[in-house]
């Protein structure tokens, strides 16, 4: 039998472990049912609000909302937060070299591969210092049947924002979430009172108005489920909406006043911006935070795997981004892009071919026409061809 003395000092413990492994925010909460996400996920799928993502079926909701759908044995969950903004984003696009925005989190290394290393440790951790019995746990990040942000929210972590992303006071909402579900008995925190008060900067500043109501999202419009997890084509009347992400999208939170307020005062104390810090997560070299589209563009496969290993941005594949290129590409509508986007209708990518269609049919001109002529005469996929068709059209 564990008593309260004993689980306080367990649960410092586990805290002071897990923030020298580099997690930034250290919560713990019951291991009890979130009815309230489980009610709330089933009516944004019965609404269709996750249309697209087929895997988010009711019966997920019932078990990612029930740590002990999970572990059976689970009395406490320890929520995570990892703080991951390195620098503000610079747009770089200048005439005749066209770049594309990606969003802050996939800047780095892959999120998974680093904090899921960091859950194992604090798993085997917890191991040692359990009593006989409680030793079992089990650790989630993202993919895991879990709701990380009902954890968050209920684990005083942070609030619910908007925009439907968790804020913090320390860290604003720029922060992964994680959990270790566990069978040990610990202290728990009570949810925070704070709340977003009047404020719907962010609802009204989306691009494609994704939000249908505040809290409430339509996945199907938003710019993050566009570029990374739709698989197909964008649809026609939301792709010149998109401007020039390329994967993902962080506008809902770059004008949050909350994120404002956090980016600056950790400039002035000098952690954010800081050479050396929180390396991970900062640009990679070759592709930086606004990748240059054009050589994007001419990646094979191989050069794909190549360019994106440990990246988040695998996540889209090389049709998916090369898609999502030729879309940036008709919005920033320079012309310079047309030599590229006219090869892009020859790759062996049905979606690719389609996307060049329609930015060459967008940025427009003799040279744009002649090109979307020629392919016509040779394409055989008949979605091709109609994208080819409306890019002639809007050629004029
Ligand atoms: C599916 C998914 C997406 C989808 C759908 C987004 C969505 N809103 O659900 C897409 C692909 C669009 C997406 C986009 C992004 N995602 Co995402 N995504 C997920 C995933 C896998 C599941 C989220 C989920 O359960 N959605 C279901 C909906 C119904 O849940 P919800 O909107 O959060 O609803 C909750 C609250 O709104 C609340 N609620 C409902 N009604 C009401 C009413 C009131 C009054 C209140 C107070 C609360 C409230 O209850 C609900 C249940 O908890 C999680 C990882 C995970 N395993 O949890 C990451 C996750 C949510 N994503 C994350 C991130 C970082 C992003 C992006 C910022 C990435 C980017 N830069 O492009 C964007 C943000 C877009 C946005 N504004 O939400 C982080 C969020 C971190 C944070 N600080 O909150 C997570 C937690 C991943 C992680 N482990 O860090 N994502």
């Amino acid at each position: 039998m564990t008593t309260p003395t004993d689980a306080a000092a367990l649960t410092e413990r586990i805290r002071d472990y897990a923030l020298s492994l580099g997690f930034d925010l250290v919560r713990f909460t019951t291991a009890d049912p979130m009815l309230d996400a489980e009610a709330a996920l089933k009516e944004r799928i019965g609404q269709g609000l996750m249309g697209g993502l087929d895997w988010f079926t009711a019966e997920r909701a019932e078990v990612s909302a029930n740590p002990r759908a999970l572990l059976p044995s689970a009395r406490s969950v320890i929520a995570l937060g990892t703080f991951y903004l390195t620098d503000a984003p610079r747009d770089e696009t200048a005439p005749g070299d066209p770049h594309g925005r990606l969003s802050c989190y996939a800047w780095g290394d892959d999120y998974h591969e680093v904090i899921r290393a960091r859950l194992d440790d604090l798993a085997a951790f917890i191991r040692t210092c359990a009593p006989p019995g409680h030793e079992k746990s089990i650790v989630f990040v993202d993919t895991g049947r879990m709701v990380d942000r009902a954890v968050a929210q209920r684990a005083g972590l942070g609030w619910y924002g908007k925009n439907t992303n968790i804020l913090t006071r320390g860290w604003g909402s720029w922060l992964f979430l994680s959990e270790v579900v566990t069978s040990l008995d610990l202290a728990h925190d009570e949810p925070l009172a704070a709340t977003c008060g009047q404020c719907e900067v962010c609802l009204h500043a989306c691009p494609t108005n994704a939000f249908v109501a505040p809290y409430v999202l339509d996945n199907r419009r938003c710019i993050s489920y566009l570029t990374i997890e739709l698989r197909g084509s964008i649809p026609l009347e939301l792709r010149p909406l998109i401007g020039a992400h390329i994967f993902g999208c962080d506008i809902c939170q770059q004008v949050c006043p909350v994120n404002l307020v956090v980016e600056k005062r950790l400039r002035q104390r000098g952690q954010l911006g800081k050479p050396g810090e929180r390396l991970m997560f900062q640009p990679r070299p070759v592709t930086g935070s606004s990748p240059a589209l054009i050589p994007l563009l001419k990646l094979d496969d191989e050069g794909f795997r190549e360019r994106f290993r440990h990246s988040p941005v695998k996540r889209a594949k090389r049709r998916g981004l090369l898609r999502n290129v030729c879309v940036a590409l008709g919005n920033i509508g320079d012309p310079v892009a047309v030599p590229a986007l006219s090869d892009a209708l020859r790759d062996t990518e049905p979606l690719v071919r389609g996307h060049a269609a329609w930015a060459l049919g967008r940025i427009g001109g003799t040279t744009a026409c002649v090109a979307l002529e020629k392919a016509l005469a040779v394409e055989t996929d008949a979605t091709v061809q109609q994208e080819i068709r409306c890019a002639l059209e809007m050629c004029g």
